[in-house]
């Protein structure tokens, strides 16, 4: 890099939290264990190619049974936030029943991390829906946001005395979309219909979760991490491109933030999704659930995305590859709008072609700034970069992951600086893991994982993270 580093350190509000953030499928393993049974990752990690290199969560990186050793990595990191999602099938098993052991791992976490001083952030869906409940129809059943209610009423009762941070659901873009209509995720479906209906039914869960924690865990703050970007059409003076961009924003983005943060589907997508059912599964009164208020919104980031009507790029896949990581053949998460192309603006990238460019997460929490009056307090609650690791004797030099975090930081502060409320950062991931449908083959921990003997070592990025913490700053030099 030759950009010149800023001559002093770029502070931040005092009291800003500093975490890193996990997700159970990806780390936890021990998926027979404790009662616990098969959610949809296992049933999707079964089918042949889903998955690159046929990887399961089934060992992970076996956090269920190294928790205490990783509750004390985050201590050593200094890091006084930790956000980690609990496993549904683990909790309540197949469904209806408490599976009292599950719900016991959780509570022995929190309190390791309550013990150490590190504030507990609970997400409650990280997309490991129960199989038994896919089996039934999944989220494109509106009785699955019940479901995930209950959930929420089993975990805030135990927990609700210790955990203060809420999220409800980890990206339910991906959870309909990708998983429903794409079929890169699971459940692995192509159903278009399917999707609409799931991204309805998980805001219709978000909103039923939040009032559950309002009345089972008073006090706490309750939010929801999406994963909105910025969608750039690839010639700004084409009406073609500028119209797919729309609509992919409207699908990516504004599908989520409208109702959440406006109380209402917007105009465009009812039309554009209404061969696709979006009206027939909204019910009276659901968008007044889905819009109680919220006391945070996350916002997880890693790109932006570059689209055009028409052309030579691949069609429909969500990142600018052509199909799935695994071997299979997967369809397009763009609802309606299959004929989209992604293209890539030749960018320095990450090792799974994601663009680099920091100001991006600048510029989209401005843009939500100034479309959402009364946006909630944001805390980004995922940011990070897959790259190779090189392990040497004298550590792991990960100077691209360093950066990339490190420039994120700096367009974060200029967001401050422009404005906009944002509280907290959350470095994506602890630990290398399982990146769903890239297997283990993709590493983004601040902490190296070596898959055969489970040994953690701190990055070079997770050291430099450790300063940031420690002093609410990115250091002067840079460094
Ligand atoms: C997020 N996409 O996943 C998730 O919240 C994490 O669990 C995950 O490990 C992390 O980001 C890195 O991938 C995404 O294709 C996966 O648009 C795929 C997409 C977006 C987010």
């Amino acid at each position: 890099m030759t950009h010149m580093a800023p001559s002093s350190a770029q502070r931040f509000p005092d009291g800003f939290v500093w975490g890193a953030a996990t997700a159970a499928y990806q780390i936890e393993g021990a998926v027979d264990a404790d009662g616990r049974t098969p959610s949809i990752w296992d049933a999707f990690c079964a089918i042949p190619g889903a998955v690159a290199g046929g990887d399961t969560g089934e060992r992970a990186v076996e956090h269920y049974h190294r928790m205490p050793d990783d509750v004390d990595l985050i201590a050593l990191l200094g890091l006084p936030a930790y956000r980690f999602s609990v496993s549904w099938t683990r909790v309540m098993g197949d469904g209806d029943a408490v599976n009292a052991r599950g719900l016991d791992f959780y509570d022995r976490l929190v309190d390791a991390l309550t013990a150490r001083g590190i504030e507990p952030w609970l997400t409650l869906y990280h997309w490991d829906l129960p199989q038994a409940l896919e089996a039934k129809g999944g989220w494109a059943e509106r009785d699955t946001a019940h479901r995930l209610a209950d959930l929420t009423e089993v975990v805030a009762t135990r927990l609700g005395d210790r955990v203060r941070h809420w999220v409800t659901l980890n990206e339910p873009f991906c959870s309909s979309f990708i998983g429903y209509a794409g079929g890169e995720h699971a459940p692995g479906r192509r159903e278009p219909k399917a999707a609409v209906a799931a991204a309805h039914h998980l805001l219709l869960a978000h909103g039923l979760s939040t009032r559950t924690l309002r009345s089972v865990a008073p006090g706490s703050r309750v939010g929801i991490a999406l994963n909105p970007t910025t969608i750039l059409p690839r010639d700004p003076g084409n009406d073609d491109d500028r119209a797919a961009a729309v609509l992919v924003d409207g699908l990516r983005n504004r599908m989520f933030l409208d109702p959440l943060l406006r109380g209402a589907y917007p105009a465009d997508m009812l039309t554009h999704l209404e061969p696709f059912g979006l009206a027939d599964v909204v019910d009276d009164g659901d968008l007044d659930v889905i819009a109680a208020p919220l006391d945070l919104l996350g916002i997880n980031y890693y790109d932006e995305s570059v689209v055009s009507g028409r052309g030579d790029g691949p069609a429909g896949s969500t990142e600018g590859d052509d199909g799935g990581p695994g071997r299979h053949v997967v369809g397009s998460p763009w609802v309606g709008a299959e004929d989209v192309r992604f293209h890539s603006r030749g960018l320095p990238a990450t090792t799974q072609g994601w663009e680099i460019r920091p100001d991006g997460l600048r510029d989209l929490l401005v843009r939500l700034h100034a479309d959402y009056p009364g946006l909630p307090p944001v805390y980004v609650t995922e940011n990070g970069a897959a790259f190779d690791d090189v392990v040497t004797v004298d550590g792991i030099h990960d100077t691209d992951r360093l950066d990339y975090v490190r420039g994120h930081l700096r367009a974060l502060a200029a967001a401050i600086d422009a404005g906009v409320d944002v509280r907290g950062y959350f470095a994506w991931s602890l630990l290398d893991n399982f990146e769903w449908a890239w297997g283990y083959a993709k590493r983004f921990g601040i902490v190296h994982v070596d898959f055969d003997t489970q040994e953690r070592t701190i990055k070079d990025s997770g050291h430099w993270y450790a300063t940031v913490a420690a002093s609410n700053a990115i250091p002067a030099d840079g460094g």
